[in-house]
């Protein structure tokens, strides 16, 4: 998604195959003699992101923030989907704040502070609340959702998510009728995150991330706030401690690390739309139908078992297969114009 600074999106997912991108990484490496001898840190974070498809030696010592269990509710949703290992879930990530590789998250965040933590809902509602760290894990009651996450870079896993509905909590707040529109701000924080302190790191994006949903779509049950996956809380690098999912939408649409959510009337700026209008619409509903203007949508690799070799090519589905749910919202709507 990267598009100021090419250094790192340079070899992009969907520009190459796989196995080049393994080969090509190894040579650079190789012929800077750091294979096997002690790696830099750069370099390090280089090689970790093959590494982690390594299977049976996959990193362990770099996942040190300490998660606690969470209880919840079983899953109504997605109880036959083949999980992607956790290994993976934690360790490649989107999470600009945090760096523009996929490991950079995972290595940059874990000393990052979740508690104490105050999470607003604001503007159009009767009822403005304000909830903490414990609010956020006692007061609404937790679910498993076992979710598709489909990234706009045409990659997809398959999470189980432990959260609450966010319609339970905009209904607590109370919309007046004039609210059309949900706005989510990410903490803004450059001391705790590297990518908000420097252009480079945070690969040209104006912080604080923003996103945003119509206020329908907001309600819908299936759009989670995630506080937890793997039966316990969020890792930093996956938005700790409260993040947004939405499941048939483009991965980034789901915003991490909320601390507002304010009602409006009309349609809030998005962090990705801002940088790229034509690449990254606002409504951003996985469509295999409309292609980004530089890859296809046709198709995702499935980050599944296994090594990257063996992650296989899977058709992209409409919504992300969430059409029972959510087609009803978009009827009539023109989905090309509107991507
Ligand atoms: N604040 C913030 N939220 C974010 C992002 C980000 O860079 N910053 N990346 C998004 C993208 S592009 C994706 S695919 C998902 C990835 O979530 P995961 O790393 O937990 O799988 O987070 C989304 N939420
Ligand atoms: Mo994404």
């Amino acid at each position: 998604m990267l598009i100021r600074v090419p250094k790192k999106s340079e070899i992009k997912e969907h520009e190459l195959t796989p196995e080049s991108v393994y080969h090509s990484r190894r040579d650079i490496l190789k012929k800077l003699g750091i294979v096997t001898a002690t790696l830099p840190f750069a370099a390090q974070s280089q090689a970790n992101i093959f590494d982690i498809f390594g299977g049976d030696d996959e990193k362990k010592a770099d996942v040190i923030f300490e998660r606690s269990a969470l209880t919840a509710k079983p899953s109504i949703y997605g109880a036959d989907l083949p999980l992607t290992p956790e290994k993976k879930v934690l360790t490649y990530n989107n999470f600009y704040e945090f760096g523009t590789g996929k490991n950079d998250p995972v290595e940059n965040s874990q000393s990052f502070s979740v508690d104490p933590w105050k999470l607003e809902v604001t503007g159009l509602v009767n009822n403005p609340i304000s909830l903490t760290y414990d609010d956020l894990l006692k007061r609404f009651t937790l679910e498993e959702r076992l979710y598709r996450m489909r990234c706009v870079e045409a990659w997809s896993m398959n999470i189980p998510w432990i959260g609450f509905s966010l319609g339970d909590l905009i209904r607590a707040a109370d919309p007046l009728g004039s609210a059309k529109y949900v706005a989510f701000e990410t903490l803004y924080d450059p001391k705790q995150m590297p990518g908000q302190a420097s252009q480079f790191v945070g690969g040209g994006i104006d912080y604080p991330y923003v996103e945003g949903l119509r206020l329908d779509e907001a309600m819908n049950d299936l759009t989670l706030l995630s506080v937890g996956l793997y039966g316990q809380t969020l890792a930093p690098q996956n938005g700790a401690p409260v993040r947004l999912v939405v499941p048939w939408k483009y991965g980034f649409k789901s915003i991490k690390s909320i601390v507002k959510i304010h009602l409006l009337e009309s349609q809030p700026a998005t962090t990705w739309n801002l940088l790229a209008r034509h690449e990254y619409g606002f409504y951003a509903n996985v469509n295999p139908q409309v292609d980004h203007p530089r890859w296809s949508q046709g198709s995702e690799r499935f980050i599944g078992e296994g090594s990257i070799f063996s992650s296989r090519r899977q058709p992209s589905t409409m919504f992300n297969g969430y059409q029972d749910e959510v087609a009803s919202l978009y009827k009539g709507m023109d989905l090309r114009s509107n991507y």
